[in-house]
């Protein structure tokens, strides 16, 4: 079906919405196996929980979203469970038979539907980019305002716990021009410890940016008493030490410390985002679609905290190639992404959930470029990962 006609007294062609109406909405929940344990302050994984939405519209274009957890509600509020069932009872009702191309209006109907419930609403309307994209024959970063950066420098993350094994995996991934920078996550054990761990990491590795995670699992005290090592060791940014809703007492350490402090699990809302730069809690935001819950709110998430002053860096979630894709998409539209991004998703799977469109070279992901989302979903492996069927939603 052609999804541009030309208007009866106009000359110019239109967009013809009967045919991206969207047809159906499906979900389909996946454990996908990552190449070894991936351990955080609060949990611990070897398989990635992953809700996949499948979106066709009338004209049959098919679009892909991802909703991405960590150790299922331990990272944040949102399990697998609760995305699909968020997306299958609350949001796909309120979409069903509308114009797939009209975001804004499917964004606030899905607003209307569910407070927050941010993974579960930006896994659909990154299969809706994806959908409208595919149909016409757009790249989704061109319906966000077209590209400015073509790839980012791509982060790592040592999150074994095993100081031995992660200087040997980020030296293999030096060897193979793959990354330089490295985030590393410190919240698992006590401070001390971490911090001996760290600096071993950072003597092995002289010239390598490290980025020191510890996912809210410090206390003030602690901070004040640890953040001077982070400093000696010569870490380029501190992520995330206090629990997220001590905003104001971030707002402390980050005034005290030489070392930039990056807000993380502490900022979801534009409101929080908001705050967060009126008190300064952090100089840099992480921008996650998981957080933000959909892709034009994760760009006015990027414009208010540059409002700020604040810097911006590429957070991810370990999504698969998916939802890396959604998330290049955006960052690929931003005037700047100062700290490059972290997508390293695909790549911490085992086997990734596409089969192409991403590529991974000389320190750098680049930005897929075919239309929607740009990269193609391995439909039979994601089967194959599958706990049951496409699960479809009704009006
Ligand atoms: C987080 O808190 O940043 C992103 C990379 C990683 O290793 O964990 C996630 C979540
Ligand atoms: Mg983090």
């Amino acid at each position: 079906m052609n999804v541009i006609k030309t208007v009866p007294g106009h000359s110019r062609r239109c967009l013809d919405e009967a045919a991206l109406q969207i047809d159906r909405i499906e979900t389909l929940r996946v454990d996908a196996p990552t190449v070894r344990a991936h351990k955080l302050s609060n949990t611990e994984l070897s398989q990635k929980a992953i809700v996949i939405v499948r979106v066709t519209l009338k004209d049959g274009a098919v679009g892909y979203g991802e909703g991405s957890t960590l150790g299922g509600p331990r990272w944040a509020e949102e399990s697998p469970e609760s995305i699909q069932s968020t997306i299958e009872t609350y949001l796909a009702p309120a979409l069903l038979g509308r114009p797939a191309n009209r975001f804004e209006a499917l964004a606030a109907l899905m607003a209307k539907a569910a407070t927050r419930n941010t993974a579960a609403k930006a896994a659909v309307e990154s299969a809706l980019y994806d959908a409208v994209g595919q149909s016409l024959n757009l790249p989704a970063a061109q319906l966000l305002g077209g590209r400015v950066h073509d790839g980012f420098e791509v982060i790592w993350a040592l999150a074994s716990g095993d100081v031995d094994q992660e200087i040997e995996e980020a030296q293999a991934k030096l060897d193979a021009r793959e990354h330089r920078r490295f985030k590393v996550k410190i919240g698992l054990n006590e401070p001390r410890a971490e911090i001996a761990r760290l600096a071993k990491i950072a003597e092995a590795l002289p010239g390598c940016a490290l980025i020191a995670d510890i996912n809210q699992a410090w206390t003030l005290a602690q901070c004040n008493r640890w953040i001077p090592a982070l400093e000696e060791i010569g870490v380029a940014l501190i992520e995330q030490p206090l629990p997220a809703g001590e905003r104001a007492n971030l707002a402390r350490i980050a005034a005290r410390s030489t070392v930039p402090v990056m807000i993380d699990e502490g900022a979801f809302s534009l409101c929080e985002v908001a705050e967060a730069g009126a008190v300064g809690a952090g100089t840099v935001l992480s921008l996650k679609l998981v957080k933000s819950g959909g892709m034009m709110e994760l760009k006015r998430a990027a414009g208010i905290a540059t409002a700020h002053g604040m810097e911006l860096y590429g957070g991810c979630l370990l999504e698969s190639g998916i939802g890396a894709a959604a998330h290049l998409a955006v960052f690929s539209t931003l005037p700047e992404l100062h700290w490059g991004t972290e997508h390293f998703g695909p790549r911490i799977l085992a086997r990734d959930l596409t089969l192409s469109g991403l590529t991974f070279r000389d320190f750098r992901i680049e930005c897929p470029t075919g239309p929607g989302l740009g990269v193609t979903v391995d439909e039979d492996y994601l089967l194959a990962l599958a706990d049951g069927h496409w699960r479809v939603a009704t009006a």
